[in-house]
């Protein structure tokens, strides 16, 4: 007699076998994520201080806080914007529970690893540890290692992250083309069901190629400088180290705002009841950033006169036409969504509109940065940062704080706290923005523990800013758990 064949049921966790809601885990991540970023503002708040005189920090510290600030700000938005896209398409790409825990778990163990370096060890080259900066400080050999392990955490969580996307967007439409929405333009490509792939897919689909490749780099990277801390026998060219750097540093930076335009794309028809659908010009601006934006780095080499001139010219062309396109399209169609419509004003719409226009003034400033005359003055003063924390503090993290206020549930109109609390956010916010741009145009060297005049003035009046900015922070951040309690005790989820 035959014995009876066992058939082995394919072992997928479920969000069950981990005793988690993917509602649940996103709140838990969103919480510990957004706890962070305002410990990180804080180190911001005292960076500024300190440049302003106001509290004496030595040099080390310094470098070491500005070291922490960097690296923690990005790999946390990155895990915030990530987990804010994962949520609003699981449902719609089955995406996995197992595999954002993975994900999620490696990223916080990265961070964990580099503030262990930088607390303890005083670690200190700045967040795109250049080398031979790593190699030369006054911390023990031990930090640095360490520090590249969690940056190699970091991108293993972002790597399983958009594996998972990936997986998600070919079961559900047949390819990563699809996705893209290429076969909007060709024809061949066009299913038998005639499903095609909303932006909010097409953002995810260029998020997984892309973020797949910078984390690639990312590993030979940081493989490299672990093998030469192993052994420093182990040669290094700076120049080529110094291109994998910005391709990495530059690139994911960059990728968080394509990961909120995902976001974008899904919840913002929730507040003004019209949707984004997709078009050939959706899909051929997307296909557009898909292949510009690994090329925009080399615009973080312009003063380095070794490096091959097409590159330089390349970088600057593909920075424009890297951004141009898929900005156009996201910032013209959410005005057209918003346009005439019912808005509804509640505090996540107005963070989402918000978020847009720093997006686009960061933007701006981003792309007079990267243009190769503007550079020769602007390069590594406080304009840079001042640009940057216009897009990611200004565009990307008001996206994540929008995405949270739609995840407790936002059914009721706010009253006038909610209108305070926010008024005073946004006024710490664009004060400490314009006291960055101000030393950006006085040609104050960003970076400095000690900044020539008229730094440590601005330094002074941004840090005021910075405590309007954190404490409007905190009480956002107080009001949406309120809201979040009370919605729960009452069975409303996420929308409005
Ligand atoms: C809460 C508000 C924040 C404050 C008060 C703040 C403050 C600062 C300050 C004072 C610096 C040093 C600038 C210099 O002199 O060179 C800095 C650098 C930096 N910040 Fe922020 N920041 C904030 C939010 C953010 C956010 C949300 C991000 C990213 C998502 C971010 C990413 C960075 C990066 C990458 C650097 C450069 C680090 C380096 O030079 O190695 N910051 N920030
Ligand atoms: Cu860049």
């Amino acid at each position: 007699m035959a014995k009876p064949v066992r058939v082995q049921e394919p072992v997928a966790l479920h969000a069950a076998d981990i005793g988690l809601t993917p509602r649940r885990l996103v709140g838990m991540t969103l919480s510990v994520g957004l706890g962070l970023i305002f410990v990180l503002g804080m180190i911001g708040g005292i960076m500024k201080a300190a440049q302003g005189n106001l509290i004496q920090l030595q040099p080390g510290t310094f470098y070491a806080l500005l070291t922490l600030h960097g690296a923690g700000m990005i790999s946390t938005v990155v895990l915030l914007t990530a987990v804010a896209l994962w949520y609003v398409l699981h449902d719609h790409l089955s995406l996995r529970p197992d595999m954002l825990v993975f994900s999620v778990v490696a990223i916080v163990w990265g961070l964990v690893a580099a503030t262990v370096a930088v607390l303890v060890g005083g670690f200190g080259p700045a967040w795109t540890f250049l080398y031979p900066l790593p190699f030369m400080g006054t911390w023990p050999s031990w930090s640095t290692g360490l520090f590249f392990f969690g940056v190699l955490f970091v991108g293993v969580g972002f790597a399983i992250f958009c594996f998972d996307l990936m997986a998600g967007i070919i079961r559900t439409y047949g390819s990563i083309w699809n996705g893209l929405a290429w076969d909007t333009w060709i024809p061949r490509l066009r299913r038998p069901d005639g499903k095609v792939a909303p932006p909010s897919v097409i953002a995810a689909s260029m998020v997984a190629i892309d973020g797949l490749i910078t984390v690639a780099a990312g590993s030979v990277l940081v493989v490299a400088l672990l093998a030469h801390w192993f052994s420093p026998k182990f040669p290094i060219d700076p120049l080529w180290i110094k291109n994998l750097t910005f391709f990495f540093g530059h690139t994911i930076a960059n990728l968080a705002i394509y990961v909120s335009a995902g976001v974008i794309y899904y919840i913002l028809p929730k507040y003004t009841g019209r949707a984004f659908h997709t078009n050939k010009v959706y899909a051929l601006s997307w296909a557009i950033s898909l292949f510009f934006v690994p090329w925009a780095w080399p615009h973080h080499l312009y003063m380095d006169f070794v490096q091959a001139p097409w590159l330089q010219v390349g970088g600057e062309a593909s920075t424009y036409i890297a951004t141009i396109p898929a900005t156009v399209v996201t910032i013209f169609g959410s005005l057209l969504l918003v346009y005439r419509s019912d808005m509804r004003w509640r505090p996540g719409s107005t963070l989402f509109l918000a978020g847009i226009l720093g997006w686009l003034v960061g933007g701006v400033a981003a792309m007079l940065d990267a243009t190769i005359p503007f550079n020769a003055v602007l390069h590594n003063t406080l304009w840079v940062p001042a640009h940057f924390h216009t897009y990611l503090l200004g565009g990307v993290f008001l996206f994540v704080l929008g995405f949270t206020s739609y995840f407790v549930g936002e059914r009721q109109t706010p009253g006038r706290l909610v209108k305070a609390i926010e008024w005073t956010f946004f006024t710490g916010l664009v004060g400490f923005l314009l006291m960055f741009y101000a030393g950006g145009i006085e040609g104050v060297p960003r970076r400095e523990a000690v900044q020539p005049p008229p730094g440590p003035i601005l330094a002074d009046i941004a840090t005021g800013f910075v405590a309007i900015l954190l404490v409007g922070l905190v009480a956002m951040l107080i009001e949406f758990w309120v809201r979040a309690k009370r919605n729960a005790a009452n069975g409303e989820a996420e929308g409005l």
